[in-house]
């Protein structure tokens, strides 16, 4: 056999595995509204799911200041069909035995949000998945990745490398930064934009002061 053709069968081989392990797997992820708060903020934390074929979902959060928790969209967009959801309890350190479930002969698809929680830790914090079942339509458990997410709180400032002075630098970090989430966000919502960067040029011209 010439090596092109082995070559082929081998990729062709890989591709068929990979998709045989997209296919039975799903994943379950922390996304917060934001990674960075202000003190005192009420953020929202969604538990995003992905997956083919999913009748069920099952899980705990792990982490301090939950408030409280609605039911996501993806069962929910089963439009002919109903939903029993689970809001769970609080346990020490988080909320245990959330889950929702689809009554009727139906399952969910794609990316969807089992359910969102509200957040207000004044320290921020990490928060963890923990308990996590994803079951099909025969209430068999699928394999399952997970993934937490960390919120920060800290005040608005516009010296974003934390020398304690606003000049030029902190200018150009912000710049290099555009886009991101994190420290060059200066007024906390969550991107680095041209409003960080104005705050930033009012502070360094003595127009306001921020933080420090
Ligand atoms: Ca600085
Ligand atoms: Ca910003």
């Amino acid at each position: 056999m010439k090596s092109k053709q082995v070559s082929i069968m081998i990729v062709s081989l890989l591709i068929l595995l990979m998709a045989a392990a997209i296919g039975s797997a799903a994943t379950v992820e922390l996304v917060p509204e934001k990674n960075v708060a202000l003190p005192g903020e009420v953020i929202r934390i969604d538990v995003v799911v992905t997956g083919e074929d999913i009748a069920g979902v099952q899980i705990d959060l792990e982490g301090n200041g939950i408030s409280g928790v609605t039911e996501g969209d993806m069962f929910k967009g089963l439009t002919d069909y109903g939903t029993f959801f689970n809001g769970g309890q609080t346990i020490n350190g988080g909320v245990g035995n959330v889950y929702g479930l689809v009554l009727g002969k139906a399952n969910f698809s794609g990316v969807g949000v089992l359910a969102s929680f509200e957040v207000a830790e004044p320290n921020g914090g990490t928060y963890d998945l923990n308990n996590v079942i994803v079951a099909n339509a025969k209430g068999e458990a699928m394999d399952v990745q997970t993934m937490g997410c960390t919120v920060v709180v800290r005040e608005p400032s516009n010296d974003v490398n934390g020398n304690n002075v606003v000049d030029f630098a902190d200018l150009v970090l912000i710049g290099q930064n555009f886009g991101k989430a994190g420290a060059w966000d200066v007024n906390c919502d969550g991107v680095t934009d041209m409003g960080d960067m104005l705050d930033a040029a009012r502070e360094l011209a003595g127009l306001i002061t921020m933080g420090l």
